[in-house]
């Protein structure tokens, strides 16, 4: 099929194939216009950056111009596929709009300037904040969007060379909570399943994640199992009719944050039907006596009042799931932007667990992450873990680290546990943190509550540095802007879902003076004057390469163990699944295959934490359950959400994506094709809300929490009633307006409040008290939502008989 019909048709065709068999190849590439592949100088290897599947393609370049893309046939993420946002958003790279100088702010303006100047400028106040105040004056806050070596080195300085625990990246709001649930059942981060589960599967449970949108080659080849001989049961618990809730054997659409009552009735279920793998749980976990009387009380129908899900629902799926051969699970942002996420996240493991399906073909869990190297930003460190999933209060681990980094254990902060993201936040707005140095992120957008974000991050005592590839909202609040080079326009490594590691080379030269976060990293540890304890540079590296070897050696003997891997290779071919060691030189396709965990109390990554309150659970503590080894079951009550629909506010707002998007847009925005197809935002109201509040397709409508309002147009659809959806992905830049005390927004984040899950931190996207009203009539026209995905017109929907 032509490209670019693959903006209506998003999965494109189908190449069926049965249960157990290989996943045929399927190349999908773009081409600039009137151009033919002979014109094409080079093709250079990389993958996708625009969501955490791991799209492998090569770029195609002509004259030092990015043209085009093309799958990669073998490898074992895509199998040569791609999605639309792989095959259009490289555009937004060689967009004329993109920083090409360092800025700094003089007399109250942005004024361009050179590195030298720049540089000098952060680096004379660090040095002047380190002195007066000490390490606790200073904040990095980066993302889930570099690559590893960036982060690897960024986790270094911050933590060995400046020696603040003030590190996080916006994976706080992303897979903090995937992170989190992998700790406290498994004792350490990291996917146990792989994406070949897929092809073995004969039940596949999605909780709380639309991956049609969202990681569009995996719903490919869950399509292509549906259509093949012998396909799965899919069972969907999301509150709207996603592409997936469409395909499933069961829909279950609770009430927004409801998922541990959800789950817990899925579990009592299991129990009472008799399908608990006892055996097995009682060779390889702990903590199953205490879950099997947690769930006594979440009978279906008591949930069912809950959840407001039909008890015979549940039912059938608890009899699926609970007679399924070989399960596979996926959990996402339905459930981590929750006010119980860890809590929610971890009873899907429970499910694993309590049926023995862990560690064979078909029994995988994925505890998703979204953003490219998300699982990067956690491995080595720069969302305040510690780097190669050490423990922070494992002595012998600190010391394991400093003997890596030359440095000595005290020099590591390690007396209270980092700071995550709303916290750092937190001490700017009350002045202890002093200088913030954001990367990869644009946290005007993205975080909760942003008017109290804008005001945090404009106040005059800040020094705010923001390094990234456009000038952002978040950008505009700066005093320092560092432009860097973007995917493309450097080499690193990053690592997927399913812990395949790809490379992604250089393919053409950056803009301007941009420079790799990389450099810039680097650089600033060099002007610091940052050393070892022999008196040696801090940073040994200045190349990628080099950064990835020594990150080689700190991940040696770790869970995340990289010491089998190199550029070389990582060159040609298929990415490959860490751990990858002399002993499994191919890679490890999935964790825990022995039944044995990262769980004993030398190796564990954490102790873990008090589903309910968060607190830590001291070492003598853990050394008590005897997990030596063995996987920990940690059951929870369910709390209903802290903000409950009222009088003022009667509806229950989330937030969330769509297909042609990527988060604030900067990328994708600047994508002709993918911005048409969803120009400006919208909000999808059920058919008897739009009935209740006099609101039709296409009406301009005002929707108001406690904190702000925005206005968007109506698109009528089959969320569930009680629901209103907004996507998050459009802030104030491209409607050639700044934001002005006053306006109304048209950001989600202005409605949404700071509050986060008590043992992951990570924020509550998905659940808010809120009201509609009609503000103007529609045109006659439809709003700007797209119709073949989650927020398909409910007229659309039935016509094709795949109504809610
Ligand atoms: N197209 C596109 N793809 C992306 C991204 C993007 O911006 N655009 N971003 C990437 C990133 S960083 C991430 S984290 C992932 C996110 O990927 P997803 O988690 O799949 O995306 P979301 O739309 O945030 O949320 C998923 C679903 O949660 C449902 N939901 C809301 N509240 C609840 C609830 O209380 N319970 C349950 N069970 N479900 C609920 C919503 O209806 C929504 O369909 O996507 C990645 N891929
Ligand atoms: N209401 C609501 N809010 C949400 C969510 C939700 O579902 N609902 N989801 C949350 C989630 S899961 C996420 S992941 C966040 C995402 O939130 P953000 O991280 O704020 O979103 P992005 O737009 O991806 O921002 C990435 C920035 O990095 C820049 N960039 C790209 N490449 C590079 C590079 O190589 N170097 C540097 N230095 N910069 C680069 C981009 O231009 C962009 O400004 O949003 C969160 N916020
Ligand atoms: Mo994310």
């Amino acid at each position: 099929m032509p490209t670019e019909d693959r903006i209506a048709d998003v999965w494109g065709d189908r190449t069926p194939y049965p249960r157990g068999g290989d996943w045929p190849v399927r190349v999908d590439a773009h081409l600039a216009a009137d151009l033919s592949p002979g014109e094409v100088d080079r093709w250079v290897q990389t993958a996708s950056t625009l969501h955490s599947n791991g799209d492998a393609f090569d770029v195609a370049v002509r004259d030092g111009r990015m043209v085009g893309v093309r799958g990669r046939p073998d490898d074992r993420v895509n199998r040569g596929r791609l999605g639309p946002k792989d095959l259009f958003g490289w555009q937004a790279i060689q967009s004329p709009d993109r920083l090409t100088r360092p800025l700094v702010r003089r007399d109250g303006r942005l004024v361009e300037c050179s590195w030298d100047e720049a540089m000098d400028v952060v680096v004379g106040r660090t040095q002047a904040l380190l002195e007066e105040q000490g390490p606790s004056a200073v904040g990095f806050y980066t993302t889930g969007q570099l690559f590893l070596e960036e982060y690897y080195t960024l986790a270094l300085v911050a933590h060995g060379g400046i020696r603040t625990n003030h590190v996080d990246g916006n994976t706080r709001l992303c897979t903090a909570t995937a992170a989190e649930a992998l700790k406290e059942s498994f004792g350490s981060d990291g996917q146990p399943g792989s994406y070949t589960d897929v092809d073995h599967a004969d039940v596949i449970a999605l909780f709380g994640h639309n991956v049609a949108e969202t990681q569009t080659v995996l719903w490919m080849r869950i399509l292509d199992r549906l259509a093949g001989d012998d396909p799965p049961e899919v069972i969907c618990v999301d509150p709207r009719p996603t592409p997936v809730a469409r395909a499933a054997t069961v829909h279950l659409a609770p009430r927004p944050g409801t998922n541990v009552a959800l789950m817990n009735a899925l579990l009592h279920e299991i129990v009472a039907n008799g399908h608990v793998d006892e055996a097995w749980v009682t060779a390889h976990t702990v903590g199953y006596a205490d879950l099997e009387k947690t769930v006594t009380r979440y009978t279906p129908e008591v949930v069912s009042t809950i959840c407001d899900v039909r008890a015979a629902d549940i039912r059938t799926a608890a009899r699926i799931i609970g007679e399924a051969e070989a399960l596979l699970s996926t959990v996402l942002q339905g459930f981590y932007q929750s006010h119980q996420a860890t809590a929610a996240a971890v009873q899907v493991n429970n499910l694993h667990l309590m049926r023995g399906m862990i560690g064979r073909p078909g029994c995988g869990i994925l505890q998703m992450n979204g953003q490219p190297s998300a699982q990067n930003t956690r491995e080595c460190g720069a969302d305040g873990d510690m780097a190669g999933f050490r423990n922070w209060s494992n002595r012998s681990h600190v010391e394991d680290l400093a003997r890596v980094w030359n440095i000595e254990p005290k020099q590591i902060p390690h007396a209270t546990p980092p700071t995550h993201a709303m916290q750092i936040m937190r001490y700017v707005e009350d002045g202890s943190i002093r200088m913030l140095w954001v990367s990869g992120t644009n946290p005007v957008v993205s975080m909760p509550e942003l008017a109290r974000m804008r005001s945090i991050l404009s106040q005059e005592r800040l020094f705010l540095v923001v390094q990234d590839i456009f000038l952002t909202e978040t950008a505009q609040l700066a005093d320092v802007v560092l432009p860097a080079a973007a995917w493309g326009e450097k080499t690193g490594a990053f690592t997927n879902v399913d812990r395949t590691v790809h490379l992604s080379e250089k393919a053409v030269d950056p803009p301007g003076e941009a420079r790799s976060d990389l450099d810039i990293f680097v650089d600033f540890a060099t002007r610091m004057g940052l050393q070892d304890k022999d008196g040696q540079p801090l940073v040994k590296w200045s190349t990628a390469e080099e950064a990835f070897d020594a990150w080689r050696e700190c991940s040696r003997g770790r869970p995340c163990d990289y010491s089998g891997l190199s550029y070389d290779k990582l060159r040609g071919g298929s990415g490959i699944q860490w751990p990858c060691t002399d002993e499994s030189p191919d890679g490890t396709e999935r964790l825990y295959a022995g039944g044995t965990f990262w769980a004993s109390p030398e190796e564990c990554e954490t102790f873990g934490r008090d589903l309910e309150t968060g607190a830590p659970v001291e070492e003598q503590e853990y050394r008590a359950l005897n997990p030596f080894g063995r996987a920990v079951i940690k059951s929870s009550d369910y709390r209903p959400p802290h903000e409950i629909p009222d009088e003022d506010h009667p509806l229950q707002l989330i937030t969330g994506r769509t297909v042609y998007h990527f988060h604030t847009r900067t990328r994708t925005a600047r994508a002709p094709e993918l911005q048409a197809a969803a120009p400006d935002v919208w909000v999808e109201v059920s058919v008897t809300d739009a009935q209740t509040y006099g609101l039709a397709e296409g009406d301009l409508a005002e929707v108001t929490t406690a904190r702000g309002e925005v206005r968007a147009r109506v698109r009528v659809s089959g969320i569930r009633p009680g629901v209103v959806f907004l996507p998050f992905h459009y802030g104030y830049w491209d409607t050639g307006e700044g934001w002005r005390p006053g306006d109304h927004g048209r950001a989600a984040n202005e409605l949404t409040r700071t509050d986060w899950d008590p043992a992951s931190k990570q924020p509550i996207f998905k659940t808010a008290a809120c009201a509609v009203r009609k503000v103007a009539d529609g045109d006659g026209t439809p709003s700007p939502a797209p119709d073949n995905t989650a927020s398909a017109p409910v007229a659309a929907a039935t016509a094709e008989g795949v109504e809610r």
